[in-house]
């Protein structure tokens, strides 16, 4: 009773309340020696506290004694608090993204208690400490995410309790020890993504019978898959993908008891698939895509309950066995890029939710399966460069899953079933280089996510209906080579978002429709060979971004438009029709003399080209730097620079992935738009070279499926493109109080190219760069509105890109190196 009342006293009088115990002072000290943002611990300088146990962050017992510190996103920077091993109690310590930027001192020993340490996410640097390993009660270690270097010492090989491991996304450069198969107790073993001395996966790790999750996905690993890991009774994901393994798949792979996932791709596996699947196998998505493997699909493997199975580029041939259709699992399906023959399995669909179904580049033919989508679940439905012939299945019609439809250049004919040209979610539908006969349905307007439409070297007929013109998100629409008849529809000038419209090589008539100012995204108008009629409406030299113009072998009329002049055109055709009057004088030149032919009344014989035309020096001066194409070497540094860009997220990547993303990566690919993976910034990281990243964006005709065509992320690319073209910085005193854009804009006014670009620059390349300067310019206008999508860039650089993939690339990657030693924020997107 007296005790009662005493404490009763005592607590409610903050005068004469005990002192703060010793462990709350012990955690004010550690809070001293951190740097911590206003308020964000002031619950730990309460002086009327005896224990710091309602502190932030902080859970105690039931005898007050702090066992758990968690101070995970407390943007806290400084060094490891040491302090905090003082708790005799503390058996877990969180510090998991913050901004500790020490080594990891040897004392963290002292902290005996712990079986869990979180540290992911922060800026520590250094070797992992020997001492580590006398943490005898640590069940879980996360390192990932910091800036540790050094190898995996075989020190750690003493962890008597060590379940989980976490190391991946450092900075470590050493070898990874053997001893680490000394840690019996270990389930999850997580090392991806560092940059390891070159060197085999060490046979040692066959010895962690406990182990359930191996990661080792871009480790440097060279040499065979040890056999030792086939043995591990309880491993449930082996992932080591991205690496250099060499050899066969261990055909005792199929005895792993508990295998769920296994992630080979992007290695140098050779030798044929394991025959000999166990019937019992537990196996889910295998990923053995982007190797040498040769032979066939074994059926064994096609009767696992599969999910997932990617073969892609491989040296895969034979058939696709019919037992896949009997996996009530499968859901994704990518086989592209092999030697792949006969027919695809006639129940293939019919049992389970397949999703993606990608069998593109191979030699498979006969029909596509009529149950693909019986499912309802089927979105992308990739069939390109195949043999497949006869009708598309009545069924794919009310498919209203499918997103993606490519069926580009195969033997398909027919008609199309109507409701398929009316899927609402279809984005991209491409039916190029078939034999399909019959019209476009009117249902079309109900495709109205339509972002692609390509039906090109076909036999469709009739008319292009006006609904057509009703798909307000079409960026691109070809329908070249078909027989189309009738007139343009006066609708196609509602679409704002057209960037490319080829109609040629078509029987249509009529004039160009009116209006077609509607046109703001342009850039590519190819009529020719139509029987199409009129004149050129003088509207279309005021589509801001037209630079493709092709009205070739029409039998236009009347005059060439003056305002053609204002034009930026790369390709630009009006021959054989029936033009009449002078050629506009920007044009009246020689290099342009192809543009023309063929127009009898055209300022009467076109080799001597009207020659008492005013030359208007400057401007074409300007013509030759625009219509000179871009050398595919500058565009290489370009597809560098951005590679860089995006390189700037490693590490935040990395953090986000480390923390969020404890399973394996899949690799994302979808055959020739696999750029859609391919720049996700998760593969960037796996894809390491920047060369790589480069190819994918401009040889994709599809680069506008970047999710990167923010409007800022192109006002970021221009700029960079700008400091390359210029040698200059963002900001640089001469600018005054303009920055680089502004700076540009007004000495081009002002004087010329040669004032702005860097005369570091090999003068040969000078028409390059100013084109390139051009195209940055674009991406940099004030107005986000007026800004090129990235579509359009890449285009822009793409179209450019011909000849010369010369050796001056690396000479010219030296010519930013600014850029390296600069990074600052306004690039980070
Ligand atoms: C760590 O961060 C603090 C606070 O931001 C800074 O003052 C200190 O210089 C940094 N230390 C190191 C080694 O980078
Ligand atoms: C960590 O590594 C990254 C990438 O190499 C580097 O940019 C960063 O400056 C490093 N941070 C520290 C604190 O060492
Ligand atoms: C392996 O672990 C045992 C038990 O923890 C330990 O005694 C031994 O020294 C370790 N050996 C190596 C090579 O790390
Ligand atoms: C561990 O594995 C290696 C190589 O696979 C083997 O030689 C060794 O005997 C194993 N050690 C133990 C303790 O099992
Ligand atoms: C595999 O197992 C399933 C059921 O578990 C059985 O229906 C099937 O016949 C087995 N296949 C083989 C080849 O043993
Ligand atoms: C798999 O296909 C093979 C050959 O086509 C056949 O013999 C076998 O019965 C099939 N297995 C299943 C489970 O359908
Ligand atoms: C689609 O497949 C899923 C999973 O296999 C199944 O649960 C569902 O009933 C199927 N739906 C249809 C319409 O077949
Ligand atoms: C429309 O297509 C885009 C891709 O272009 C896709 O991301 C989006 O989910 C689709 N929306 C609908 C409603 O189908
Ligand atoms: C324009 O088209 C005609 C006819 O197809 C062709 O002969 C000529 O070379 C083309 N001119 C240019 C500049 O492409
Ligand atoms: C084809 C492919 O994706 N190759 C990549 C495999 O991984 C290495 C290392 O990460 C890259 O350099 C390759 O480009």
């Amino acid at each position: 009773m007296l005790l009662f009342f005493l404490s009763l006293f005592l607590s409610s009088s903050p005068l004469l309340t005990l002192s703060l115990n010793q462990e709350g002072l012990y955690l004010q000290r550690a809070k001293q020696g951190l740097s911590v943002p206003n308020n964000f611990l002031s619950s730990w300088d309460n002086t009327r506290d005896d224990t710091p146990c309602h502190w932030h962050g902080i859970t105690c017992d039931s005898a007050n004694r702090v066992i758990s510190i968690d101070l995970s996103q407390s943007q806290l920077s400084g060094p490891f608090p040491l302090f905090f091993c003082r708790l005799q109690y503390l058996t877990s310590l969180s510090l998991r993204d913050n901004f500790i930027n020490s080594t990891l001192p040897d004392q963290v020993s002292t902290c005996q208690s712990l079986t869990e340490l979180y540290l992911s996410s922060n800026w520590i640097v250094g070797k992992f400490p020997d001492t580590l390993s006398q943490l005898k009660n640590l069940k879980h270690l996360d390192l990932s995410a910091n800036n540790f270097s050094g190898g995996i010492p075989p020190s750690f090989g003493h962890f008597a309790s060590l379940e989980t491991l976490y190391l991946m996304a450092n900075l470590l450069d050493g070898t990874i020890s053997g001893a680490l198969g000394n840690i019996s107790t270990l389930k999850e073993l997580l090392l991806a993504y560092n940059p390891f001395s070159p060197g085999p996966i060490p046979s040692e790790l066959g010895n962690l019978t406990n182990l359930e999750y191996l990661w080792l996905s871009d480790c440097n690993r060279v040499g065979p898959i040890p056999e030792s890991l086939t043995r591990l009774p309880k491993l449930n994901t082996l992932d080591l993908s991205l690496n250099r393994l060499t050899g066969p798949i261990p055909s005792s792979i199929t005895e792993l008891r508990s295998i769920e996932q296994i992630e080979l791709y992007n290695n140098s596996l050779s030798g044929e698939l394991p025959v000999k699947w166990r019937n019992t196998t537990t196996l889910l998505r295998l990923d053995a895509s982007t190797n040498e493997l040769t032979g066939t699909i074994p059926p064994e493997l096609c009767e696992l309950q599969l999910e997932s199975l990617n073969l892609f580029e491989n040296r895969l041939e034979g058939t696709l066995p019919e037992n896949i259709s009997g996996s009530i699992n499968l859901k994704e399906l990518k086989l592209f890029n092999n030697k792949l023959s006969g027919h695809l399995p006639s129940q293939l669909g019919t049992n389970s939710a397949l999703q993606v179904l990608d069998v593109s580049y191979n030699q498979f033919s006969g029909e596509i399966p009529e149950g693909l989508c019986s499912n309802g679940s089927l979105e992308d439905l990739v069939l390109i460069y195949n043999s497949f012939s006869g009708k598309i299945p009545e069924s794919l019609g009310k498919c209203q899953s499918l997103r993606r439809v490519r069926l580009k250049h195969n033997l398909l004919s027919g008609t199309v079933p109507e409701k398929f040209w009316g899927l609402p979610h279809v984005s991209l539908f491409e039916l190029v280089d078939n034999s399909f006969t019959g019209q476009i349905s009117k249902l079309v307007s109900g495709a109205y996510n339509l972002s692609v439409l390509l039906v090109s070297k076909n036999q469709f007929s009739g008319p292009i209906p006006d609904e057509v013109g009703s798909l307000d998100k079409l960026v691109e629409f070809s329908a070249s080579d078909n027989k189309f008849t009738g007139r343009i529809p006066g609708s196609l000038v509602h679409l704002g978002q057209l960037g490319r419209l080829d109609l040629s090589g078509n029987e249509l008539s009529g004039g160009i429709p009116e209006k077609i100012q509607g046109w703001r995204n342009l850039y590519e108008l190819n009529l020719a060979d139509n029987k199409l009629s009129g004149e050129i409406p003088a509207e279309i030299g005021s589509l801001p971004v037209l630079n493709y113009l092709d009205l070739s072998g029409n039998s236009f009329s009347g005059k060439i438009p003056l305002e053609l002049q204002n034009l930026k055109l790369n390709s630009f055709n009006l021959s054989d029709n029936q033009l009449s009057g002078e050629i506009p004088p920007l044009y009246a030149k020689e290099i342009f003399k192809n543009s023309f032919v063929g127009n009898p009344g055209l300022c009467g014989d076109l080799a001597g080209l009207c020659p008492d035309m005013d030359r208007s020096k400057n401007q074409g001066y300007l013509w030759i730097l625009r219509s000179i194409f871009i050398l595919a070497a500058v565009v290489f540094v370009v597809g560098i620079v951005w590679f860089y860009v995006k390189y700037r997220n490693f590490r935040k990547t990395k953090r986000r992935i480390a923390l969020t993303k404890w399973k394996s990566f899949h690799k994302i690919g979808f055959s020739e738009f696999e750029i859609i993976g391919c720049l996700k910034e998760e593969n960037l990281i796996g894809s390491g070279a920047s060369g790589r990243v480069y190819k994918v964006v401009l040889n994709s005709e599809y680069a506008y499926t970047l999710r990167v065509n923010e409007k800022s992320d192109i006002y970021s690319f221009g700029v960079v493109v700008l400091e390359l073209v210029t040698g200059r910085l963002p900001i640089d005193p001469e600018f005054g109080d303009k920055d680089l854009v502004k700076w540009v804009c007004t000495t081009l006014d002002q004087r010329d190219f040669d004032s702005v670009i860097d005369p570091k620059l090999d003068s040969s390349h000078k028409e390059e760069m100013c084109r390139v300067l051009e195209v940055s310019l674009l991406c940099t206008n004030a107005l986000p509105i007026n800004r090129p999508s990235m579509r359009k860039v890449v285009k822009l650089l793409q179209e450019a890109s011909t000849e010369k993939k010369s050796e001056t690339y690396k000479k010219d990657g030296k010519l930013s190196p600014y850029y390296h030693e600069d990074a600052s924020d306004q690039f980070v997107v």
